[in-house]
């Protein structure tokens, strides 16, 4: 194993708690399990277009895919609101944000004190580990061990606090990520069971690749989505956003433009790259190693990959639809060279497991935080309702279980929490909304496993403004509502229009249509008991 240079040393305390009460609604006719060990792998933004076991036009991914090869790949897994915190809170509670209360980035800070995954493991004799990517503000509780990256984390030379105390560690942050929850397997108690959460950072913005990936797909000119020169036409809510590749994307901060003489050729919008400028000073001003930034051999060998590539930009001057198609292919170059670090380490990780004769017993399951835009609509980034966000990859090598198969039930990342407590044969609390999807695994297609799902995004006024918006989807339709300062229902027949297209809300023909749709949705809304959604002003306050 790689080991890990430790170069600051601060203190801090934490204390953690579990105070645990099941009961047994969601727990009838079950067979007494032996537990299974656990390693619950999520990265922060990996589409499922960029894993090859779900899509071969972009990249390889051997080792993500070996997974799916001896496991589950479910073809139709879902999150609740698209969104990191909101997300990483309903797996850990199994329940949608308005009952855990971390709606939102921007605002929310995880009640620790609830309930949660971790400490009904813990509870139930099982030791737990968080690693990695963490992003709920209050420190974890219901883990034995955490070593978590400090806010979104950083590619290089990140600040981890570990159990409280924080550190500099150098190097990348998804070998380290790795390193850590490896170190932490070495050193456990052998005689309990697991459950390792390993949350890498990558692929998420700015999608800064380890040095050796760098230039991996150069040579490469990756496809365009069908709808990238979407022009929104009949969707004021998908026209109203800040997260288009075009627009929004910027040449310095998320493309690595920079040019140190003091000049960058922005013609869309120069304060923007101004803007973009100071933050990617911040990861990259070289010199001494500050947390977070990089040292200076790995500036050197940064700038002879990407300084050749700014010359060129530099000399292009693109502008319109050949500058905004050259941003898209830097984009993919960057992410998809972010991915390669994080399918060698998934190989690390099942090769740890097989050394240590722990794959018999373990459970690995792969997935992400949610899903992202790789282009779609010209977008970059997540929070739609819309297909490439609302999706997330869901991977599950369970031992003993038929390989390579596809599960196309409707599974939701409330699902996650109580998928796991069964797999460690302990009962599952009749608060948890979400059900387990072990009876999937085992082959089974349980009768009266949902056929629609709940969605619930809040994140606005923020950052790329998307609107505010909830949803239902079955598996024919999908029917959402904007709302707060604008108020859009969109409409759209997924097997007619999988592109989402086309708004079919209000077209003549669709009334009765919309009628079940909104009363499936209202039935939903009074299931998961979300209040929010049914008391909804329309305008928000002035802001
Ligand atoms: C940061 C990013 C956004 C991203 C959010 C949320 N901006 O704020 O592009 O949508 O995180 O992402 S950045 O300028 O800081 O890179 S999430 O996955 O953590 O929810
Ligand atoms: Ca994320």
């Amino acid at each position: 194993m790689e080991s890990t240079r430790i170069l600051l040393t601060l203190t801090g305390a934490v204390a953690a708690s579990a105070s645990v009460s099941c009961s047994n609604d969601k727990n009838a006719a079950k067979e007494p399990q032996k537990p299974l060990n656990v390693v619950y792998i999520m990265c922060d933004d990996h589409s499922y277009q960029t894993i090859s076991a779900y899509d071969r036009r972009f990249m390889e991914t051997p080792n993500i895919d070996r997974l799916a090869a001896e496991g589950a790949r479910f073809t139709n897994s879902f999150v609740a609101n698209s969104l990191s915190g909101p997300s990483r809170a309903c797996m850990l509670t199994g329940k949608h944000s308005h009952k855990n209360g971390f709606t939102n980035n921007e605002h929310g800070i995880f009640d620790g004190s609830q309930q949660t995954l971790p400490k009904l493991l813990r509870a139930g004799g099982y030791q737990t580990a968080m690693v990695g990517k963490w992003h709920l503000v209050s420190e974890p509780t219901g883990f034995d061990y955490w070593d978590i990256l400090t806010g979104q984390g950083d590619y290089y030379n990140p600040v981890f606090i570990r159990n409280g105390e924080t550190l500099v560690r150098e190097g990348y942050s998804t070998d380290i990520t790795t390193d850590v929850g490896l170190e932490w397997l070495d050193g456990r108690d052998k005689d309990k069971p697991f459950c390792l959460f390993l949350h890498y950072k990558a692929p998420h913005r700015s999608w800064m690749p380890d040095l050796q990936d760098l230039g991996a797909f150069d040579g490469v000119s990756f496809p365009l989505p069908e709808t990238f020169y979407d022009d929104y036409a009949t969707r004021e809510a998908a026209a109203l956003q800040e997260m288009s590749i075009l627009a929004d994307m910027n040449v310095i901060y998320d493309l690595k433009m920079a040019d140190r003489e003091g000049e960058i050729h922005t013609p869309e919008n120069p304060s923007l790259e101004e803007y973009g400028r100071s933050l990617y000073r911040q990861d990259l001003e070289p010199g001494v190693l500050v947390p977070g930034r990089m040292n200076a051999a790995q500036q050197a060998a940064w700038d002879a990959y990407y300084d050749p590539i700014i010359g060129s930009f530099k000399e292009a001057k693109l502008l319109g639809k050949e500058l905004y198609e050259w941003k898209y292919q830097r984009y993919m170059k960057d992410y998809c060279s972010v991915i390669r670090s994080v399918d060698r380490n998934i190989g690390r990780v099942y090769e740890y497991l097989a050394q240590n004769g722990l794959l018999d017993n373990t459970v690995v399951i792969y997935t992400s935080d949610q899903g992202f835009f790789m282009g779609e609509h010209g977008y970059f980034d997540k929070r739609y309702m819309y297909e490439e966000s609302f999706r997330t990859p869901l991977l599950v090598r369970m031992p003993g279980q038929a390989k390579a198969r596809d599960i196309d039930l409707f599974v939701q990342n409330i699902d996650y929490a109580p998928t796991i407590l069964e797999m460690a044969g302990l009962p599952i609390p009749d608060d948890i909304q979400g059900d387990s999807f072990l009876p999937l695994l085992k082959g089974e297609r349980p009768k009266g496993w949902r056929k629609s799902l709940y969605y619930h995004f809040y994140e606005y006024p923020a950052e790329h403004s998307v609107r505010r918006h909830y949803g239902v989807r079955t598996e024919r339709y999908s029917l959402m509502h904007f709302y707060y300062d604008i108020d859009e229902w969109e409409l759209f027949d997924l097997e007619k229009d999988p592109a989402q297209l086309h708004n079919l809300y209000g077209t003549p023909g669709t009334e009765k249509l919309t009628r079940k749709l909104k009363a499936e949705l209202e039935r939903l809304q009074k299931q998961y008991d979300d209040t929010i959604a049914l008391q909804l002003p329309l305008r928000g306050p002035e802001e």
